[in-house]
């Protein structure tokens, strides 16, 4: 996915306090400390989407019981193309019927064991999921402004997708709350089709909510937010500088934002959001060079 900040590369970079070991096995690209493992699995994708994310994710439930990280506790997905048709259905469609099903063979609850995610269209050919599974399950966090996404009506597919609108974890103490990607969703439905500037504030209000919710209020603007990180999802590159507003008055200039461009689930989101809120550290923006 095109970066669109101004360092144009980018890379994030997770740091661990604790000692950390290469949990690399066949296809996943891992790594792992005591608490944590974050894998990446990347698929070459030759057949349909359900087929694809469910074997993606039995493999990733295989690789991480094996490991003993039976929890995801956050999921990145991408793969290219994601609203087109595949025999009268979106792909993204599709997609959420693999990784449900998926979930179910592996014996996890849905509206339980529901990672925080997000999942949007790239610019390359395979399908490309990153995750971050631990040994303690952390907890689960829904937005009160929005319909539980493992509860959305059939409209949007046979199999309801499977994330949470956040979770939260405890690493040394220290609380890690993971926001899933947040757009201009209230109740089950988009709001403010075709307006770009409105679906940002209705996105910084589900921000603010699921926060909120999580009992991490006083994000406010006078407060230093150098431990919030937001990864903004743009469809289109033009609306960079309004969001970049938005986000500066709702966070302060102090918050680290990385701009992305990508195609968004739904074709009538504009952009969309996500955070990793922590009360230390955890990770960092770093420029290439
Ligand atoms: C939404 O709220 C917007 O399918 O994993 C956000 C976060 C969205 C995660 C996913 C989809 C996913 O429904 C789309």
């Amino acid at each position: 996915m095109p970066v669109l900040n101004d360092d144009d590369v980018m890379f994030e970079v997770w740091t661990s306090a604790r000692p950390t070991t290469r949990a690399d096995a066949g296809e996943f690209v891992a790594a792992r400390n005591e608490d944590v493992l974050f894998g990446c699995l990347q698929l070459k994708l030759d057949c349909r989407l359900d087929a694809a994310s469910y074997s993606a994710y039995s493999r990733i439930f295989d690789f991480i019981d094996g490991l003993g990280y039976g929890h995801l506790l956050r999921v990145w997905n991408y793969f290219p193309r994601i609203t087109a048709d595949a025999d009268g259905r979106e792909r993204y469609a599709w997609f959420n019927v693999g990784r449900h099903e998926a979930f179910a063979a592996k014996g996890r609850v849905i509206g339980v064991d529901t990672p925080a995610a997000c999942a949007l269209g790239s610019r390359g050919t395979d399908l490309v999921i990153y995750f971050l599974a631990a040994k303690q399950a952390g907890q689960l966090v829904e937005n009160p402004r929005q319909t539980s996404a493992f509860h959305y009506p059939a409209q949007y597919g046979p199999r309801s997708p499977t994330f949470a609108r956040a979770r939260l974890m405890r690493t040394a103490g220290n609380p890690l709350l993971f926001v899933s990607g947040t757009a201009s969703i209230v109740g089950h439905e988009t709001q403010h089709i075709g307006d770009a500037p409105a679906q940002a504030r209705e996105t910084i209000a589900n921000l603010r909510a699921v926060m909120a919710q999580a009992q991490f209020s006083g994000l406010d603007p006078a407060s230093s937010n150098a431990n919030l990180l937001l990864k903004t999802y743009l469809r289109d590159p033009h609306d960079l500088s309004m969001v970049r507003n938005c986000l500066k008055q709702a966070f302060g200039p102090a918050a680290n934002v990385l701009y992305l461009q990508a195609d968004i689930c739904r074709a009538d989101l504009l952009l969309e959001v996500e955070a990793v809120y922590s009360s230390a550290t955890a990770n960092v923006l770093a420029p290439a060079h």
